[in-house]
């Protein structure tokens, strides 16, 4: 594929308006519809060929431009917003007589016959957005209804959310922002290998990504969008109820949910709700009741509204759907940090979509609280829809052969007496020796994002561990070829592989040796910022509390978690025999205050693009920044390489473009040989 920068700053502004136009269709596509009309490289290309045009002529750039989604530096707070018209609360209904007796009421008051309008009832977060002349201008929270919080830089990360209408009105329309389940059981996952608290529901993954102030934060979430209400609009909007609003707003593009349906009379309203209580739970988002609304905005005007809620509609809340199971027995875990976590473990049971046979019991307290013993009949139901949990037992149901839970006071692991710190509820091994804490001590260093030592799997971490070869991670740089060939199933080949990329892994910048070491609450991301900032492990670990704190990224618990970490003797002396095995423990990027400047490639910008066969992006650039170099994801006049693989793109265009233009005539281009043999010539061993 290529892709011609045009050479006039005319055909550029005309070429880049087709695109945006084309991009715009195609999120619409994707992102509202679900009906994706070209492939996602196709789609990639487009943005690709946009993104060089505005590198190359940035005074095209337009705010509303879709390359233009995560704009901006992390703000210092939110700006409070007054909606002018207030987002009001709704009534609830548990019970189809409940809804009857609201029907009644609306009848009374209009005196006639009422259509309805259902709308599923999205598990999200209240936000309004405000369209001026067709163009997103503000995205606020709820907050209590009349002040909420400007969260624009954030909501116009959400991909469904169009940045521009397809008329140019005025509005403003009210939705719920919500996060996908698929997205929710990915970042749940990332979660917990940084040691990061989890999300006990979509919900709240969704509240705490738009309460990020770095917008990038939010951008890396996936969250969604569905509107549903008209509260402004100027030109009026050529409606005369709601059902025809909804129509209205997503012919303007905006993604209203296509489940909704009008009926004529309650009684069809309460069959509706009844067809969708179990047929929601396949849906790709959480949802927790339905929404009904009178349909006639007319009558909507006539019936007002409290001070808190309209009188024209009312919300049904689905029962969280419950099972009864017998609880068999409670499993306990020690994790990375020690903490020992109860599991129950029941009769399978079909609930909300799936068939569950665990629940996370968390702690002892809650064991206590619920008074849950093994051999209870026990209630259970998925919080949010999605994660299992047991509600209570039945105690009037007990034979007397239930037992107790007792949490032991020593490992289940180890054998070791467990603690519990004053302010927490978690019971931990804190044994540095236990086999559970070494053992997922081991993966988590060996791991992909940490030290990458490529091979190095849960299986072979076990079969060392069996073997005695080692205790922690730095008895990994003194394993021998002759004692893996210990190991059943090793062999010659696969013992050097090993051996290679245990020794490739003492060259990994510090940030990846800092996550691996697994500090509580030190993610990927934290590391990165750790490294860049100190530059040196050493000079990290003679940070105080305050010097931490004051860097942007770093919170006090963090902070406190980072010095507790360091001041153990264990931790100390693990790294002392990491350093003496050669393990490299310096930032060897780029940027920041602890880049070095004495490397190689020290101040010169990379560019990947294509794929290489002899390894993936990642190794490639932490072997470029193992040297000094950075990686960028464009090309610029600023970049100095452009390492380009098989089936290069619009980058490598780009490039050729910049130097044949003589706009950077310091830019050199690559091909896998050049990249691999400048590799080898500063001694790296591929
Ligand atoms: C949904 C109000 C009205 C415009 C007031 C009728 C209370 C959260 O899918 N319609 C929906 C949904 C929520 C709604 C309205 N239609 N209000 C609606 C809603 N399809 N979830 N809500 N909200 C939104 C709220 N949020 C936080 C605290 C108190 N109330």
């Amino acid at each position: 594929m290529t892709i011609a920068v045009p050479a006039t700053e005319a055909e550029a502004r005309a070429r880049a308006e087709v695109l945006r136009e084309t991009i715009r269709h195609h999120d619409h596509q994707y992102y509202v519809l679900d009906q994706p009309e070209i492939s996602d490289a196709e789609y990639d290309q487009l943005m690709r060929e946009l993104a060089a045009i505005e590198a190359a002529y940035p005074a095209l750039v337009t705010p509303d431009s879709p390359t233009q989604r995560v704009g901006g530096q992390p703000a210092e707070g939110f700006a409070k917003v007054r909606h002018e018209i207030p987002m009001l609360s709704l009534a609830n209904a548990y019970s189809p007589d409940e809804l009857r007796d609201f029907d009644r009421r609306v009848r009374e008051s209009s005196g006639g016959p009422v259509r309805y309008v259902c709308e599923l009832k999205i598990d999200g977060l209240a936000v309004s957005l405000r369209y001026e002349a067709g163009r997103l201008v503000r995205g606020a929270t709820r907050g209590d209804g009349e002040i909420g919080e400007d969260i624009t830089a954030n909501i116009r990360t959400i991909r469904a959310v169009p940045l521009v209408l397809r008329q140019p009105v005025t509005i403003e329309v009210r939705g719920e922002a919500y996060m996908p389940k698929p997205a929710f059981a990915r970042l749940n996952e990332q979660r917990e290998a940084s040691g990061e608290p989890l999300f006990a529901n979509p919900r709240n993954a969704a509240a705490g990504s738009l309460r990020q102030l770095d917008p990038r934060v939010a951008a890396s979430r996936r969250l969604s969008v569905f509107t549903y209400a008209l509260a402004e609009a100027d030109p009026p909007a050529p409606v005369s109820t709601h059902s025809e609003a909804l129509e209205w707003m997503a012919r303007l593009g905006l993604p209203v949910n296509p489940t909704f349906a009008v009926y004529d009379d309650i009684e069809e309203v309460i069959r509706h709700i009844e067809a969708w209580a179990q047929k929601r739970h396949e849906l790709p988002y959480a949802t927790d009741g339905m929404v009904i609304k009178v349909d006639s905005l007319a009558v909507q005007q006539t019936l007002g509204a409290t001070a808190k809620s309209p009188r024209w509609a009312v919300a049904y809340k689905y029962a969280a759907e419950q099972a009864e199971t017998v609880l068999r027995t409670i499993e306990l875990s020690v994790g990375r940090t020690g903490a020992v976590t109860p599991t129950a473990v029941f009769d399978p049971v079909f609930l909300a979509g799936t068939t569950v046979t665990r629940a996370s019991l968390h702690n002892e307290d809650l064991i206590r609280e619920r008074d849950i013993r093994i051999g209870d009949l026990i209630v259970v139901q998925k919080a949010g829809d999605i994660i299992p949990e047991v509600v209570r037992s039945l105690p009037e149901r007990r034979t007397g052969d239930e037992v107790p839970f007792r949490m032991p006071d020593r490992c289940p692991r180890c054998d070791q007496p467990l603690h519990r710190l004053p302010d927490e509820v978690a019971w931990r091994c804190i044994n540095p020796a236990c086999p559970a804490l070494i053992r997922e001590a081991l993966i988590h260093f060996a791991s992909r994002d940490a030290m990458n030592i490529v091979g190095l799997g849960e299986q072979w971490i076990d079969a060392l561990l069996e073997h005695g070869l080692v205790r922690d991670a730095a008895d990994l740089y003194r394993l021998t070829k002759p004692q893996l060939l210990q190991l059943e199933r090793m062999g010659d080949k696969l013992a050097s592989n090993l051996l290679d990329s245990i020794e490739r892994s003492k060259g990994n910048s510090l940030e990846r040796l800092l996550f691996g070491l697994g500090i509580r609450l030190v993610g990927e991301k934290a590391a990165k910022t750790l490294a860049r900032h100190f530059g040196h492990l050493d000079a990290l670990m003679a940070a105080d509390e305050n010097t931490l704190t004051e860097i942007r990224e770093i919170g006090p618990k963090m902070a406190e978690s980072i010095v507790t970490y360091f001041r153990g003797e264990g931790a100390r002396s693990l790294i002392q025999r990491l350093k003496e095995a050669g393990v490299n423990t310096q930032y060897l990027g780029a940027d920041g205050p602890g880049a070095r400047s004495d490397l190689p490639w020290s101040g010169r910008t990379f560019v990947l693009t294509g794929t290489l066969e002899a390894m993936d992006r990642k190794e490639a650039a932490a072997w470029i920044e193992r040297f000094g170099g950075s990686v960028a994801g464009s090309v610029s006049r600023k970049t100095s390489v452009v390492v380009a693989g098989e089936k290069a793109g619009s980058k490598l265009d780009k490039a050729r473009a910049l130097v044949d233009s003589g706009q950077a005539p310091e830019l050199a281009i690559w091909d896998e040989a050049d990249f691999l043999s400048a590799l080898r010539a500063l001694g790296a061993e591929l």
